[in-house]
C-alpha cells in the first residue's frame, strides 16, 4: 500500500501543533509583550523533535499490521519498501546507457516509437497500467547528431488516440499534435537539432494524464564535434499517480522505484562522466538533481558547450533538462536524488558508485 501525504503529516507534529497552540489559547502570529507573557511554564508547542517521523511511521503500520493482519511494511528510511526486487538487475541498461555517438551520416536515421498497453511495477507490489513507446517506460533514447535526417514511426497498438511531439527545433508540419487512432501508423520525419537533450512525449489532451501513464522519452543530439568520451547515462524522473488522485504516489528514475538504491551506477574513479538528467514529472511544479560530496558543470538542455554553471543541485522544471558532467575522485557511494524530500524517500534515491 502506498504511504500517504497525510501520513506525512500525521507525525510530523505539524497538525498536533497547531491544536496545542489553539488550545492554549494563543494565535499565530501574536508578539507577546512582557505583560502578557503566562507566568506559568509554557505548554509545548507540540513540534516533535525528537521523534524520527520515519520510526514513528514504520512504528504506526508495524501496529496497524498487527491489528489488523494486513501485512503493511515498514516504509522507514529512504523508501526500502519501494526497492525492487533481484530478478529486475539489469532491466534498465538501456534505459540508462545510451547508444554510442556514432559518426555523422547522410543516410535517414529510422527508429519505431510504436505504442503498446502493457503494465510497469513501478514499487514492489504496485503495478500501474502503462502506455508505452517502443514497449518500455520511459521509451527507447533516440540518438543522432545535429543535421542528420530522422525518421521516426508511431504505430499505435493501444485503444486510445496518441501522438509523439519531440522539443526541440523542426518543420512545425511534423510536432507530432495530430492524434493517431488505435490502428493508425503515422511517420514523423525532421532533421535532428539543435545539439542537445530533448524529451519527447505524447500531445493528445490531456497529455498530463497521456505523460504520467509513461509516455516519454529522450533524444540526445550530439554536435558534429562531439563532446569528451565519458561513461554516459540517462536518468529520467518520472512519476506515476498510482490511485488516481492527480498527485503522484511514486517518484522513479527511469521507472523503478529504488532501482538506483539497489542496483548503483557504477564509474571509474577519476574518469569523465556525463548523465543527460531529464524531468519528465506531471503534478509537481519542481524538481531537481543533487549528487552528493561532489560538484558537477550543468549544460542546461546540454545547448551549449560551455558550462552554464558548477554547482552540487541543479533544478529542473517539467520536461526540463540538463547534461552534467563530473569526476568522482575516491572510490565510494555517492548518494543523488531531488532535493524535493518527497520524491527521494518515494523511490528517486539512488547511488553512484566509484570503484
Ligand atoms: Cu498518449
Amino acid at each position: 500500500m502506498s504511504l500517504r501525504r497525510r501520513d506525512l503529516f500525521r507525525f510530523g507534529g505539524l497538525g498536533g501543533g497547531i491544536g496545542l497552540i489553539g488550545a492554549a489559547g494563543w494565535s499565530v502570529g501574536k508578539v507577546l509583550g512582557a505583560k502578557d507573557r503566562p507566568s506559568a511554564a509554557l505548554p509545548p508547542l507540540g513540534v516533535d523533535c525528537v521523534t524520527d517521523p520515519a520510526a514513528a511511521s514504520a512504528a504506526a503500520a508495524s501496529a496497524a499490521a498487527a491489528s489488523s493482519s494486513s501485512g503493511a511494511t515498514s516504509s522507514a528510511g529512504y523508501g526500502e519498501k519501494f526497492v525492487p526486487a533481484a530478478y529486475y538487475a539489469g532491466s534498465r541498461d538501456s534505459l540508462h546507457l545510451p547508444p554510442a555517438p556514432a559518426p555523422f551520416s547522410d543516410e535517414v536515421r529510422e527508429f519505431d516509437l510504436s505504442v503498446v498497453e502493457t503494465t510497469l511495477e513501478v514499487a514492489a507490489g504496485q503495478i500501474v497500467k502503462v502506455w508505452a513507446y517502443g514497449g518500455s517506460v520511459p521509451g527507447p533514447i533516440i540518438r543522432a547528431t545535429v543535421g542528420e535526417q530522422l525518421q521516426i514511426t508511431l504505430a499505435n497498438r493501444a485503444a486510445l488516440a496518441h501522438s509523439v511531439h519531440f522539443h526541440g527545433a523542426h518543420d512545425v508540419m511534423q510536432d507530432g499534435l495530430e492524434r493517431v487512432a488505435n490502428g493508425g501508423n503515422q511517420v514523423y520525419r525532421f532533421e535532428a537539432g539543435p545539439a542537445g537533450l530533448h524529451p519527447y512525449h505524447c500531445h493528445v489532451p490531456p497529455y498530463g494524464w497521456h505523460i504520467n501513464k509513461g509516455m516519454y522519452g529522450a533524444m540526445i543530439v550530439d554536435p558534429r564535434e562531439p563532446r569528451p568520451a565519458a561513461h554516459e547515462f540517462v536518468l529520467c524522473l518520472c512519476g506515476f499517480d498510482t490511485d488516481g488522485d492527480g498527485r503522484n504516489d511514486v517518484y522513479t528514475w527511469n521507472g523503478l522505484a529504488g532501482y538506483y538504491e539497489r542496483f548503483p551506477l557504477k564509474v571509474p574513479v577519476g574518469e569523465l562522466v556525463r548523465i543527460y538528467l531529464m524531468n519528465m514529472l506531471e503534478h509537481d511544479p519542481i524538481a531537481s538533481f543533487h549528487l552528493h560530496a561532489q560538484t558537477f558543470d550543468v549544460y542546461r538542455s546540454g545547448t551549449s558547450l560551455t558550462p552554464h554553471e558548477h554547482t552540487d543541485i541543479v533544478g529542473l522544471g517539467p520536461a526540463e533538462r540538463a547534461v552534467i558532467e563530473f569526476r568522482l575522485p575516491r572510490r565510494g557511494r555517492y548518494m543523488f536524488h531531488p532535493h524535493q524530500s518527497h520524491m527521494a524517500e518515494r523511490g528517486a534515491m539512488g547511488w553512484i558508485v566509484a570503484i
